[in-house]
């Protein structure tokens, strides 16, 4: 299900920069919009706290470097252990995951982002879309970037496509 038509080639050119690039606008944008994110707001019940909960304790415990690595492998859709469970969950319980890590950030338990981080223009443009979005879209935008991230392992060909330029990167 898409509801996101309105932000579609927003979508699409978060997906074409490199995965450090869209990490790095996945934050920035985490960082305006954070404290309006509410875990506990309707709609809520979507998401099972527990599954996001018990698949970040796994990622705390990895180093700062496995950390980040991690994050690249869910963005270009790497065959892992925690993008297979990543895969599984619903999209709701993704985003939960994601915000998840961006407040472990924030409380020292994930790796931050380099003091000084410079996004290059090209991401700075997707940037300032995404914040030209209500906080609605903005929402309806990450859960369907979040949604084809991990690594689908029942073999489904999986047609959402997370990232394009980051894969051939690799
Ligand atoms: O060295 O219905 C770089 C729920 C450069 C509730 C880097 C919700 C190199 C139910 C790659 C930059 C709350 C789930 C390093 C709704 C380098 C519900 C590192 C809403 C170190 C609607 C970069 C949830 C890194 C929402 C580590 C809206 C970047 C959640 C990491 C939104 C970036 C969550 C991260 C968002 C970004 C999370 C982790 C926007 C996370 C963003």
């Amino acid at each position: 299900m898409t509801t996101s038509h309105v932000a579609d080639d927003i979508l699409q050119a978060l997906r074409a920069l490199e995965v450090d690039q869209q990490l790095a606008v996945f934050w920035f944008v985490y960082t305006e919009m954070g404290e309006s994110i509410t875990p506990a707001a309707p709609g809520a019940s979507t998401a099972a706290p527990e599954i996001a909960e018990g698949l970040f304790a796994q990622v705390k415990e990895l180093s700062q470097d496995e950390q980040l690595e991690l994050q690249r492998a869910l963005i270009t859709q790497k065959d892992t252990q925690i993008s297979r469970e990543y895969a599984a969950l619903s999209d709701t319980t993704k985003l939960l995951f994601w915000y998840l890590l961006a407040q472990g950030m924030n409380n020292g338990t994930i790796i931050p982002m380099p003091a000084g981080y410079e996004l290059p223009s090209d991401s700075q443009d997707v940037l300032e879309q995404i914040k030209q979005l209500s906080f609605e879209d903005q929402i309806a935008l990450f859960r369907d970037f979040v949604s084809p991230m991990g690594f689908d392992s029942t073999g489904g060909f999986n047609s959402k496509t997370a990232s394009t330029k980051s894969e051939a990167a690799q």
